[in-house]
């Protein structure tokens, strides 16, 4: 044990603190602790265990330093961020790497010596006059191949809470494992604050604003910010570590919901699904009928010779706008249940009832968000008019919150999964829905190839169509090449790897309007399980294997049974819309061929056997194909 860290911890700690942290038969987690603890020079210091006490502690501490106010709900809390710091600051998140490591031009990254010493500067006494809450989570079920023990320092109560609300404990896990633990490390400081609505009190210097990962140490360090997705140490910043770990080691980590699909007998197969963020992930996941096993990051290990995945997560940072009864039942239950949920960035309206985009078809006249007292046309210092709530205002609650949850939940050895789900926000391209041939068209046509629009997700313009392969291009930390290759190799060996579908619940018509639903989620859903049960066939188009009129009009009418589907919807929805494929197809080709380094040669030709299926097609029907064509 290095006695220098212990005798620090010592000094700066109350011997109930100190107690409770060396009881971890782990140096490397006293000599990181010590390390940060000399370095921000927190005024106390809290170590989280797994007992109630200590998380009631936390739970109160987020009210008593103004980060979360009460609402009238008994368990539900209210957080705002700086209005500028409501969501994931990208420019400023960024891969420290040693010279001899280059990840590609689409990945943010600085020398690490020169990283690690700019934010060392930032965190230098940092949280003065501050308490620093010390606390263990596992990702993944504990006591499970999934497991990965986390330890997070930060200075936000409300960072602490959320984690609670969305991970496993971890205290107990580092306790029984000692010093056998390879633990994922988390530095986080809120910095400097000020005043925003309800007295909340907000990070104030988003100029020094950071979130730097330095994979060789599995650390990351985030600095003057509150947004969850740039704070809870667990969420976004480890999936950034796990999909290293996860290259070097052969699995994966991905940008996932995970849902049990219950078949018409009643037996249950498991998909995963990949959405960027704000493009229906979470509202797949909790469609009704169905459960849910996560909503956002799922790992997934080959086991004797399946593909098993686990929610990363055990709760939801869930998308506030658009959830109301109707549209979402489930989560709208859940968000009027005696739950334990943390809002953020809602407008507080009388009575200290959230409000939030899209819950009902008028807005109230008053309220208060982070801009203090709000009445409709407020507008900022720049003239500009303030929205009630933001748009990508958000909820933490734990997934045994919804009705739906499924029970393999925190099974250590995870589900099977049958199938995946690929979807962009893409306004001109893909058909509703649409099965792949194999793994290997699939990983390449449906994945590499994903492109969405930009959301309130992440900071800066929206509505841009960028590349996001699997949907997880804002947390790769390895070169996309390698990560495609990973995905080949992974399924490409299987017997019977999980079968790969593309979804599109945002294609347009000419004049804009969208052609689907927002329920019609269900609809797909349904059609790629009977799919995977082999219970229908499809048709053979050039893209990948389409669904017959007559099978979906009988999944529309047992779903919707006042519902006609009527076969000029159908044809609409599932024109094959060669001119946009050819040109997604010339779009993917330039992407990859300037990352030749690491892209695997099979991604070339398959989309060349793919440009060639729709060049023949046009030649044959011309350059839209109703699907009757097939
Ligand atoms: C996402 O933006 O993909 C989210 C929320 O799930 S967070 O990453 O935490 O910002
Ligand atoms: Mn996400």
């Amino acid at each position: 044990m290095d006695q220098d860290a212990i005798g620090l911890l010592e000094n700066r700690l109350d011997g109930v603190n100190f107690k409770k942290l060396i009881a971890i038969d782990n140096p490397m987690v006293h000599d990181f602790v010590a390390k940060y603890v000399e370095l921000c020079r927190p005024a106390s210091v809290f170590v989280c265990t797994d007992d109630g006490a200590d998380i009631d502690y936390i739970r109160k501490a987020a009210l008593a330093n103004k980060e979360e106010a009460q609402l009238a709900g008994e368990n539900h809390t209210v957080h705002f961020d700086n209005f500028r710091d409501q969501g994931r600051d990208k420019e400023n998140t960024k891969f420290l790497l040693p010279e001899t490591y280059n990840i590609g031009p689409e990945i943010n990254a600085m020398p690490r010596d020169k990283g690690l010493k700019e934010i060392h500067r930032v965190l230098h006494r940092i949280m003065k006059g501050k308490e620093l809450y010390i606390r263990f989570f596992c990702l993944g079920p504990t006591g499970s191949p999934f497991t990965i023990p986390c330890l997070q320092l930060t200075d936000s109560a409300y960072v602490a809470h959320s984690e609670d609300l969305l991970y496993r404990q971890g205290y107990e896990e580092f306790i029984r494992n000692g010093n056998k633990n390879r633990f994922f490390r988390f530095v986080h400081s809120q910095g400097r604050l000020e005043e925003a609505g309800l007295g909340l009190m907000v990070s104030r210097d988003l100029k020094k604003r950071r979130v730097y990962i330095d994979l060789l140490k599995e650390t990351v360090f985030s600095t003057n910010t509150q947004y969850g997705g740039n704070t809870i140490g667990m969420k976004k910043l480890a999936l950034r570590l796990a999909i290293k770990r996860a290259s070097d080691e052969g699995w994966l980590a991905e940008h996932m919901l995970l849902m049990g699909i219950k078949g018409d007998d009643g037996s249950m197969i498991y998909f995963t699904g990949a959405f960027p963020s704000m493009c229906g992930k979470t509202s797949t996941a909790t469609i009704g009928g169905d459960t849910i096993l996560g909503d956002d990051i799922a790992l997934l290990k080959k086991i004797d010779g399946k593909i098993m995945g686990v929610n990363m997560e055990r709760g939801i940072f869930g998308i506030m706008p658009g959830i109301n009864a109707s549209d979402d039942a489930t989560q709208w239950k859940a968000l009027h249940s005696d739950a334990e949920i943390i809002f953020s960035n809602v407008l507080v309206t009388e009575g200290g009832k959230p409000y939030w985009d899209g819950m009902s078809d008028t807005w109230p006249d008053r309220g208060i968000n982070h801009s203090g007292d709000w009445f409709n046309g407020k507008k900022d210092d720049l003239g500009r008019t303030i929205p009630p709530a933001h748009k990508n205002a958000r909820f933490s609650m734990p997934l045994e919150g919804l009705e739906i949850v499924d029970p393999n939940l925190h099974n250590p050895n995870g589900v099977e999964v049958s199938g995946i789900i690929f979807g962009g926000r893409d306004s001109d391209t893909f058909v509703p829905v649409e099965e792949s041939f194999n793994w290997l068209h699939g990983v390449i046509t449906k994945a590499a190839a994903l492109e969405s629009e930009t959301t309130a997700a992440t900071l800066g313009k929206r509505g841009v169509r960028i590349f996001n392969p699997m949907s997880n291009i804002d947390f790769l930390s390895i070169p996309i090449g390698t990560y495609i290759k990973n995905h080949l190799d992974f399924g490409g060996d299987l017997h019977d790897p999980p079968r790969i579908f593309s979804v599109n619940y945002f294609l347009k018509d000419m004049s804009g309007q969208y052609l689907n639903h927002k329920s019609d989620k269900r609809v797909w859903v349904r059609w790629m399980d009977k799919r995977v049960r082999n219970q229908i066939t499809a048709i053979r188009t050039p893209t990948g294997l389409m669904p017959y009129y007559d099978d979906l009009v009988e999944i529309f009418g047992t779903v919707f049974p006042n519902v006609k589907y009527t076969e000029e919807e159908y044809i609409s929805q599932f024109t094959l819309r060669i001119p946009q494929h050819l040109a997604k197809i010339k779009r993917t080709q330039k992407m990859y061929a300037a990352r030749i380094l690491y892209t695997p040669p099979e991604l070339f030709e398959v989309l060349e056997e793919q440009r060639e299926r729709l060049e023949d097609a046009r030649d044959r029907y011309g350059n839209y194909v109703s699907p009757f064509k097939f």
